[in-house]
């Protein structure tokens, strides 16, 4: 088995065998599969077997995988170079466009990973307010920058880590949270350290605690917390950007963060993220301002392009198609669950969707944590041995794409009928 092989010398090389935790599997167990190659929504492993792909990278892939409009972009661009670690137009015309359809994000500057935007979004909030803390909220991953890892969603969440050794006590002191959807518990938090709070970071619809959506009015209250506590509003959109809305957050609920992040789809599964907003905050960074921030490759060509075309081709229409296919397939595992007298929340916004075993509604992470993870496991399992490539853990989510068709979610709903009965046998 070539996977075996090639995981063996992983091994020997990477902690875990990986270059990012969640990939290894400890969330649901077995050895991970490892990829060859992708197109459209498949996947095929090192040993030749298919997949529908549902993770798609971690959100990235909206287009799916190896969209010729990706690829061409790309063939184009690097016969010009790689890299100048200069300005170029291309870096101009992907913030336009990203500016074009969310508004509020005024000012912007690229960086390449997630874990840079946020960190360098909660750094900019801190010297723009003159305070140190900041509030997140339990479940929430925001990256892994120092600051983040308390109560963080995603693979801490997986691998059941408290928090992190390396993270200096008094700066995780900094960092204040409270339940995901509990209004009152923020506002006694920010009540309690009065005037210290920087800044309040939040997935506005959650992907790495599972998927947890918001309760109706629960953004717009932060919003209006912020403005009372003299706090800055951080809508964390790395995952729900160009996902939950053509617009984000502020199309899909209303409300204005006073910084964004943004990363996985304006790469177009190329190294891209993004922090951004108020013109007169974004003035203070380096070197219009004192906050310094900076990056080899920021702004990359390649990244760029990649990011452009996907953008391009991700127009509303589209959009709306692939967000009819999303509520179909949670629909569909509703309708599969009921049949076989399982208690499930499934649930979905734009392209993003996700599922948790339990008959209760999944409103924070102390109520995801209380979901049927046995089972979860051994449905991820049936469903892996049935071709459906799903996130390796309770608490993450799922994402769709524009490659996958009214074929791949019938064929997914039919193969994943068939594995949950499986787990239930
Ligand atoms: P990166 O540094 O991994 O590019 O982005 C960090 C990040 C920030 N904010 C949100 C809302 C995110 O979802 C992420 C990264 N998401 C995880 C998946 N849950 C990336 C997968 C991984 O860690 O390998």
């Amino acid at each position: 088995m070539r996977s075996a092989d090639v995981m063996a010398r992983a091994r020997d090389l990477f902690p875990g065998g990986v270059n990012s935790p969640v990939r290894a599997f400890r969330g649901v167990g077995g050895d991970p599969v490892v990829a060859e190659r992708g197109e459209g929504a498949r996947i095929w492993d090192v040993d030749g077997r298919e997949y529908l792909d549902f993770v798609l990278s971690w959100g990235p892939l909206v287009l799916g995988h190896a969209p010729p409009i990706v690829l061409d972009a790309l063939e184009r661009t690097m016969a010009s170079g790689t890299s100048f670690g200069m300005p170029t137009l291309l870096e101009v015309e992907l913030a336009e466009k990203i500016r074009a359809r969310m508004p509020h994000v005024e000012m912007m500057r690229f960086v390449s990973s997630g874990t840079e935007a946020t960190m360098s979004a909660v750094r900019l909030a801190r010297a723009f307010t003159g305070r140190d803390a900041i509030l997140k909220f339990e479940g929430c991953y925001h990256g892994h920058a120092d600051s983040f890892l308390v109560r963080a969603g995603s693979g801490v969440a997986t691998l059941g880590l408290p928090d992190s050794p390396g993270v200096p006590a008094a700066l995780a002191a900094l960092t204040l949270t409270s339940p995901f959807n509990d209004l009152g518990g923020a506002e006694s938090v920010l009540r309690a350290n009065d005037g210290s709070v920087a800044a309040i970071i939040v997935e506005p619809v959650v992907g790495n605690a599972g998927f947890i959506p918001p309760d109706e009015g629960f953004l717009e209250g932060l919003r209006a917390l912020a403005d009372q506590f003299g706090t800055l509003l951080i809508f964390d959109e790395v995952m729900t950007g160009f996902r939950i809305a053509p617009g984000g957050a502020r199309e899909r609920f209303g409300v204005s963060a006073d910084l964004t992040t943004l990363g996985k789809v304006i790469g177009g599964g190329l190294p891209v993220a993004a922090y951004g907003g108020r013109r007169d905050i974004m003035g203070q960074v380096a070197p219009s301002g004192p906050v310094y921030q900076a990056g080899t490759l920021s702004g990359n060509p390649l990244a760029m392009a990649a990011g452009l075309a996907t953008l391009s081709a991700l127009t509303p229409e589209l959009h709306f198609r692939i967000e009819k296919r999303t509520i179909a397939m949670v629909e569909g595992l509703r309708n599969i669950a009921g049949d076989l007298g399982v208690g499930i929340q499934a649930e979905s916004a734009g392209s993003m969707w996700g599922f948790f075993f339990t008959e209760r509604p999944v409103r924070s992470f102390a109520d995801a944590k209380k979901c049927d993870v046995t089972l979860f496991r051994k449905f991820f399992h049936a469903a892996l041995d049935r071709g459906i490539y799903l996130a390796p853990s309770p608490f993450e989510a799922c994402f769709m794409s524009a490659a996958h068709g009214d074929d791949e979610i019938a064929m997914a709903l039919e193969r994943m009928r068939d594995a949950l009965e499986h787990a239930l046998a």
